[in-house]
């Protein structure tokens, strides 16, 4: 039996750069005796960003969550908006913290994302919107989800919380739909410890943002809009001018790890790879997996316990799908019955170790860890052996 990791292993560790450039930054900031409220390290972070992604315009808050939030105001939806059960809870309470209905969607079992083929039987007269989600980095049929929009009028926003410099046949992820949400999380590929932004096509929609997440002022004495507070600070966005820097190593970093994983991982009985789809360039944001109970002898959650006496700690995200919380599970939309992919799929994912110090050899002896609990290893390896000796 293979031995657990002397110290534990998470899913996941914040890219961080030197603490001696962010003790720089913190000195220049303070130096400059401006610590928030569209400093110059926000300016530059926003020019910096805006380039990176790619984007027409980009707007930075303190979290994706407020971002969000404030985006969906910004469109003024009314009613139902269509979106995922498959979500990290932030995406549905940024519309109930609206006072937006969701009406939920089964998911397509490859990308695990909204299933765009069920999303016009679900329109109705009270629909404002669609809501979907770039889930651990595969992105949404962008193209269905932008001609059925069209077709009946609806805006579009993407939680892409998980999709920094995606791209999708060439086009930056952030350029679909009326705005994407990011978030730069201390989890997240890019992190400003914690924070987000938002990306828009509109110059007016992006003053609007801009106004929205400081509360509403557009001077001092002139109060526009009913905002918030969701202003990213000059810490936060120093950090991240910093970490930007670091970005595209910690890319190639992963790529390395996630290579590894599909070699090795390839063949384990009941293991399936969500890896990249075709046309699109990976956030390299999760390693996920699925666990087929029947062909690899063991359930999910089982794997997922077992892990952790190996010092591995794994994350069943996205469980409970958000259609099971108490408040929605009235809705017609969140019965069981309606989503019979999302309820499957959510059984049977895990998010493994992925970061970009994660080391090789760790990387193999996970997959090895995962070859050597699932049922049927002994009898395989015996068979082997018999075939060897004879
Ligand atoms: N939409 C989607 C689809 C999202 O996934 C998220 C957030 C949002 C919206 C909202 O965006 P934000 O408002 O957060 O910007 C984490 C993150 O807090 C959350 O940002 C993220 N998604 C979610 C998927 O993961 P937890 O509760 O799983 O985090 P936690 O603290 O258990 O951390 C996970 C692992 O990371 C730890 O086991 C160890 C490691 N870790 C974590 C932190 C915070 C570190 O090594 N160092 C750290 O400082 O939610």
């Amino acid at each position: 039996m293979l031995s657990p990791f002397k110290d534990p292993i998470y899913v996941t560790r914040p890219l961080l750069p030197d603490a001696q450039k962010v003790n720089q930054k913190i000195n220049e900031i303070w130096k400059s005796k401006w610590v928030t409220n569209n400093g110059q390290q926000h300016k530059e972070l926003e020019i910096q960003l805006q380039e990176y992604l790619n984007v027409d315009h980009i707007s930075l808050f303190n979290n994706g969550t407020l971002a969000l939030l404030l985006g969906l105001k910004a469109l003024n939806l009314k009613g139902e908006v269509i979106t995922t059960p498959f979500t990290f809870p932030a995406t549905v309470q940024a519309l109930d913290w609206n006072g937006l209905t969701p009406v939920f969607c089964d998911i397509d079992s490859n990308t695990l994302n909204i299933d765009a083929n069920k999303i016009e039987a679900l329109i109705t007269e009270n629909t404002s919107a669609i809501l979907g989600v770039h889930v651990f980095g595969n992105p949404c049929d962008v193209y269905k989800i932008n001609e059925i929009a069209e077709k009946y009028n609806l805006k579009v926003i993407y939680d892409g919380a998980h999709v920094f410099g995606t791209t999708v046949d060439g086009k930056p992820i952030g350029s679909f739909g009326d705005m994407t949400m990011f978030s730069f999380h201390a989890t997240k590929l890019f992190n400003t410890v914690e924070g987000g932004a938002l990306t828009v096509n509109d110059k007016n929609l992006h003053q609007k943002l801009n106004l929205l997440k400081n509360f509403g002022l557009a001077s001092p004495e002139d109060v526009v809009l009913s905002g918030l507070n969701a202003k990213m600070n000059e810490v936060q966005a120093g950090i991240g001018l910093e970490v930007l820097k670091l970005v595209d190593e910690e890319r190639l970093k992963r790529d390395k790890i996630k290579q590894t994983y599909e070699r090795k991982l390839a063949g384990i009985p009941g293991i399936r790879v969500l890896t990249t789809l075709q046309n699109e360039c990976s956030s390299y944001q999760y390693f996920v997996i699925e666990i087929d109970r029947e062909k690899y002898g063991r359930s999910r959650d089982w794997v997922h316990e077992e892990l952790n006496k190996y010092n591995v700690f794994t994350r069943k995200y996205f469980y409970p799908l958000c259609s099971d919380f108490e408040w929605y599970k009235h809705l017609e939309s969140a019965q069981p019955k309606n989503l019979p992919k999302a309820q499957k799929s959510v059984n049977q994912v895990l998010s493994i170790p992925f970061y970009g110090e994660l080391e090789l050899e760790s990387a193999e002896k996970i997959c090895a860890i995962l070859k050597e609990i699932h049922v049927g290893f002994l009898e395989e390896t015996e068979y082997q052996l018999g075939g060897d000796i004879l």
